[in-house]
């Protein structure tokens, strides 16, 4: 049992032997994800006063104009992890492609790469509701030494070493996972420190909320609609209760704390549902999983889809073991 109040300095220390591959790199790349983290949430607290600063003239020390809030985010993380030279290469949601990492006297020598979504929730940012940073990371499979390639970002789900996220809510938290279950830390943002404030979090092994776009309805399989009305109809313990953010990070951590079910399914105008494998549902397949929860495409966990390309779309359900399952049912039920 984790002890709380530890920081996650310490604990990043502390654990660093749990981990198999233990050689300090995991731990140094995680710290500079806490890092960018923090970097990223003081801009983020300040997005309310964008225009207000630009009305003065204000610009950034590089002499730029504000920039949008994704886009920052973007940078703030590639810069930290480059700057670092912890890993050999990134891939994001916000790039084409992947970045390949390297330095004159690092010649390709790490053997991580991170994904990552920097600022996910992006239609949230403007009016003041919750965003996160999701990221993933995987042991290269081209050897050290040699410039990454792209089967170095299209390994599966269960080949992640670590993922996590950054939730900038009414408090900021980092959550994340080695494989060893789903620690969450709250940011005292007087000290700028994140403190261990939830070990060992866990999906209630079912809830009573489902987290889906009901604007899309008449656009989903039969499955999803059979699965929804399930949720509404009076019967035991439902109907359940409807609450979406609409951003995912946002969604998916109050579901694990207090049970829940989140569906983007794919649907007559998304061929493939919206969210992306690799930066978004991957690492939060591994965070429920690790949590007890589960993550599927409707019908397979997301985590033994082998990736075809970077920006990959997939069919997203998550969350309470047995509401997967149940959802799962319907959709079987209606193939
Ligand atoms: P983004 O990567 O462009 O921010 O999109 C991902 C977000 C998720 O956080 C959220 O759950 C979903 O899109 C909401 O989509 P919609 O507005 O279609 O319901
Ligand atoms: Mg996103």
């Amino acid at each position: 049992m984790h002890r709380k109040n530890t920081t996650l300095g310490e604990f990043i220390i502390e654990n660093q032997s749990s981990f198999q591959y233990s050689s300090g790199e995991l731990s140094k790349l995680i710290n500079a994800i806490r890092l960018a983290a923090k970097v990223v949430n003081h801009e983020v607290n300040k997005a309310g006063l964008v225009d207000i600063i630009g009305a003065v003239g204000d610009t950034n020390i590089q002499g730029e104009d504000q920039q949008k809030l994704d886009v920052l985010a973007n940078e703030k993380f590639i810069q930290t992890l480059i700057n670092r030279e912890i890993v050999c290469g990134i891939a994001s949601e916000e790039e084409d492609d992947f970045i390949s990492i390297n330095s004159s006297d690092n010649q390709h020598q790490n053997k991580y790469v991170v994904l990552i979504d920097p600022l996910d929730g992006s239609s949230n940012i403007d009016v003041n509701v919750s965003v996160g940073t999701i990221f993933s990371i995987y042991r290269r499979v081209t050897p050290i030494g040699t410039p990454v390639a792209l089967k170095d970002f299209l390994q599966p789900g269960r080949a992640q070493i670590a993922a996590g996220y950054i939730v900038y809510g009414t408090s900021t938290m980092l959550v994340y996972t080695t494989g060893d279950g789903v620690n969450g830390f709250t940011l005292n943002p007087a000290l700028g420190t994140f403190y261990l404030s939830h070990p060992n979090m866990e999906f209630p092994e079912t809830g009573k909320i489902y987290s889906v776009n009901e604007g899309n309805y008449v656009h989903f399989p039969q499955g999803v609609k059979d699965y929804i009305k399930y949720c509404q109809k009076e019967e035991g313990d439902r109907p359940y209760t409807s609450r979406y953010i609409g951003s995912l990070v946002s969604d998916f951590h109050r579901n694990m704390i207090k049970g829940g079910i989140y569906l983007y399914p794919k649907s007559s105008i998304a061929a493939e549902g919206k969210l992306r494998l690799l930066y978004e549902c991957n690492p939060m397949a591994f965070i429920a999983e690790q949590a007890k929860g589960k993550a599927s495409n409707g019908f397979d966990p997301i985590m033994d889809i082998i990736p075809t390309e970077l920006h990959q779309r997939v069919p997203f359900f998550c969350g309470s073991k047995k509401m997967v399952e149940k959802a799962e049912e319907f959709m079987k039920a209606a193939k």
